[in-house]
């Protein structure tokens, strides 16, 4: 079984890459981003409050996001593994995940980070805006924080995978395929080596 964690900040291309591996590695993909969206869409109260926080850039509470993530993994126990994307996001909820998987016995295979300078970030949400209607992705101050963010409180989670020696980093500047390419290869070269 292999686990992944898709890593990297806000537009660094995790959904998009992950969307190439799921279907290269045949796993079951997880995005949180994608599953606040849907839960806003239908206008539930967890997309009320998940909104509340998204609209200003920020994180939605751990607690509320652990909790629905581990819904999703137990709804689907016979998949061959998962591609976790968007999380986990703070270290906390980095440890919620390792837990979770140590009860199933199948632990994090690896994390792969995507490298991305923050000019290039806000040029990519800046052009999705035209087209995604979030509103998180349009105005330059709510990217930032956005990015602010990811610094302080999500870039310590590659940290806490770079111990258990699971984080690998890929330079995301380049066109989609070539970032799949690299991907693929570090990933098969972690599995030759482990
Ligand atoms: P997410 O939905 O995870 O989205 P993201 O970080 O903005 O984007 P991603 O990196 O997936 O970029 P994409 O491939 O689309 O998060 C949204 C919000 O949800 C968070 O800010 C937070 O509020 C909340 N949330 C989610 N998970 C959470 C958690 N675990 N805990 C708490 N809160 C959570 O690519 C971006 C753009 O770049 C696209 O337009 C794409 O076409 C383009 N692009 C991709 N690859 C490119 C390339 N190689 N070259 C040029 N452009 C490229």
């Amino acid at each position: 079984m292999i686990n992944l964690i898709l890593f990297g900040p806000p537009g660094s291309g995790k959904g998009t890459q992950a969307t190439q591996l799921v279907e290269h590695y045949n796993l079951f993909h997880i995005s949180t981003g994608d599953m606040f969206r849907s839960e806003i869409g239908n206008k539930t109260e967890l997309g009320l409050l998940a909104k509340s926080y998204m609209d200003k850039g920020a994180l939605v509470p751990d607690e509320v996001t652990i909790n629905m993530l581990k819904k999703r993994v137990e709804e689907n126990p016979n998949v061959k593994g998962f591609i976790f994307d968007g999380f986990p996001r703070t270290v906390d909820q980095a440890i919620a995940l390792d837990k979770m998987l140590a009860d199933k016995g199948t632990p994090i295979t690896a994390l792969l980070e995507l490298v991305v300078p923050a000019e290039e970030l806000i040029v990519r949400l800046m052009n999705r805006a035209k087209t995604s209607g979030r509103v998180d992705d349009g105005k330059p101050n709510i990217i930032k924080n956005r990015i602010q963010v990811y610094r302080e409180t999500t870039a310590p989670v590659a940290n806490y995978y770079a111990e258990q020696d699971k984080t690998y980093k890929i330079k995301g500047l380049g066109s989609v395929e070539e970032i799949t390419e690299q991907l693929i290869f570090t990933l098969d070269s972690a599995l030759t080596a482990g």
